[in-house]
C-alpha cells in the first residue's frame, strides 16, 4: 500500500520532552514597621538560613526595598508565602511576601 517513496528514508528526530516546571522567586518586601529581628527570625524559620545569612538578607530588603529570599516550585513557593504571611499576621506585623515566575 502506498508509493515506494512514501515511507522510506524518512527519519524524524524528536527531542526527548523533559521540560522542567517553571520556578518561582519568593520576594520579601520592606516596610517601616516590622522589627528587623522579626524578619531575621522569619528567614531562619521558613527559609533555613543561618542567623548571619538571615541578617544580611534582611538588611538588603531594608536598604533596597525588596530581595529574593528563595527560588522554588510553584507549590513550595505558595506554601512559603502563605507561611510568612500567616506568621506576620499572627504577630500583627505588616510584613509582605510575594512570589513571581522566574
Ligand atoms: N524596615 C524595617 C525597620 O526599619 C525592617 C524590615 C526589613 C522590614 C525587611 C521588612 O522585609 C523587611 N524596622
Amino acid at each position: 500500500q502506498g508509493d515506494d517513496e512514501s515511507d522510506t528514508n524518512v527519519v524524524v528526530k524528536t527531542r526527548p520532552k523533559t521540560k522542567r516546571p517553571p520556578l518561582y522567586k519568593v520576594l520579601l518586601l520592606n516596610d517601616d514597621y516590622t522589627p528587623m529581628e522579626f524578619v531575621v527570625a522569619v528567614l531562619e524559620r521558613f527559609f533555613g538560613m543561618t542567623h548571619a545569612q538571615a541578617f544580611e538578607i534582611m538588611l538588603t530588603v531594608h536598604k533596597k526595598g525588596l530581595a529574593v529570599v528563595g527560588v522554588f516550585s510553584h507549590e513550595i513557593a505558595e506554601t512559603k508565602v502563605a507561611q510568612v504571611m500567616d506568621f506576620a499576621r499572627r504577630h500583627q506585623h505588616p510584613l509582605q511576601c510575594t512570589m513571581e515566575k522566574e
